[in-house]
């Protein structure tokens, strides 16, 4: 277990704190239950808001403090991956999963599965906000202007192997790139069809075919904001907390069965937006129902 705290990638104050907020919710007691081998190895300290000079790059803000962090989170992921762990960071905004994927792609090829409300496949050039948390899964796939970026891409990670669970707010750009790439994208609508069960496995098939391991990100704006409010881009029509639990306990049992789990995240909690620890406290049983924990 590793904290994050950090903002810029959403430029939005409150999801540094994202990591206390997760410790807070009950992580260790859920991850205690589930019987897990845990360390705590406290947090990094990447660069702040309060640190930094307003960005003046309006097209990715904040890229350098990003470039930083993603170098000293990518080199500690891998560490502890080579160590015999499976990191559990915990975030801070979703730019961070560069770092994670980064470093967990780093020993061998590696599948990702997004659970988010958004693709978060935008580049300097498409984002319409500027914000590098909008991002990581193109920066990841050195997708457009990423190609420059080699600090922020994750080698290793095929488009083939990579999916998104849940979308339902892409951007045009976004939209029509991941409409013509070898991602697979699993929207709100193909849940209501065919059920989060399913969908997870089909998911789960497809990050882990022809390779050893996958990453998953969970961004707790996937979540509906009904069960989740306490996140800075929230999109109605998500998936219910109980749909959530499913597909980490779909995680989990194939683990369980293949040791397919390589390192996951858990990002965008906003303690100042949420309503008393609600969402700290989903993001900490849905990491433990990642890692098996179970009612009996
Ligand atoms: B998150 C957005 F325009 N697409 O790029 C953007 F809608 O990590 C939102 O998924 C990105 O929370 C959300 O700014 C990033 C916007
Ligand atoms: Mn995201
Ligand atoms: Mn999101
Ligand atoms: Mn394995």
């Amino acid at each position: 277990m590793l904290g994050v705290p950090f903002a810029l990638g959403a430029d939005r104050r409150g999801v540094d704190m994202g990591p206390s907020a997760i410790r807070y919710g009950g992580l260790t007691a859920a991850l205690d239950t589930a019987g897990v081998d845990y360390t705590d190895v406290g947090d990094l300290s990447p660069p702040t808001l309060q640190s930094q000079p307003v960005s003046d790059d309006d097209s990715a803000k904040y890229l350098d403090a990003i470039a930083e962090m993603t170098g000293t989170l990518a080199d500690r992921v891998a560490t502890e991956i080579a160590d015999g762990s499976v990191p559990l960071v915990l975030g801070g905004d979703h730019s961070i999963a560069m770092g994670t994927m980064r470093g967990a792609a780093q020993s061998s090829a590696l599948g990702v599965i997004w659970f988010d409300a958004h693709g978060d496949y935008n580049t300097p050039t498409t984002s319409p906000s500027g914000n590098v948390h909008g991002m990581p899964l193109a920066a990841a796939h050195g997708y457009g202007d990423f190609a420059e970026m080699p600090w922020a891409t994750a080698p290793n990670v095929a488009e083939e192997n990579t999916v998104i669970v849940g979308a339902r707010s892409l951007d045009a750009d976004e939209r029509a790139v991941l409409r013509e790439s070898d991602i697979s994208v699993f929207t709100m609508e193909d849940i209501d069809k065919r059920g989060i069960g399913p969908v997870t496995d089909e998911a789960l098939d497809i990050a882990t075919d022809g390779v050893d391991d996958i990453h998953v990100s969970l961004d707790l704006d996937w979540l509906d904001p009904d069960d989740a409010p306490g996140v800075g881009t929230p999109v109605p029509g998500g998936v219910t907390y109980r749909e959530a639990h499913t597909a980490m306990e779909r995680v989990a049992d194939r683990d369980a069965a293949e040791s397919v789990l390589r390192s996951l995240d858990v990002v965008e909690v906003n303690p100042i937006l949420d309503q008393r620890n609600t969402t700290g406290e989903r993001a900490a049983e849905l990491a433990a129902s990642a890692f098996g924990k179970r009612i009996l």
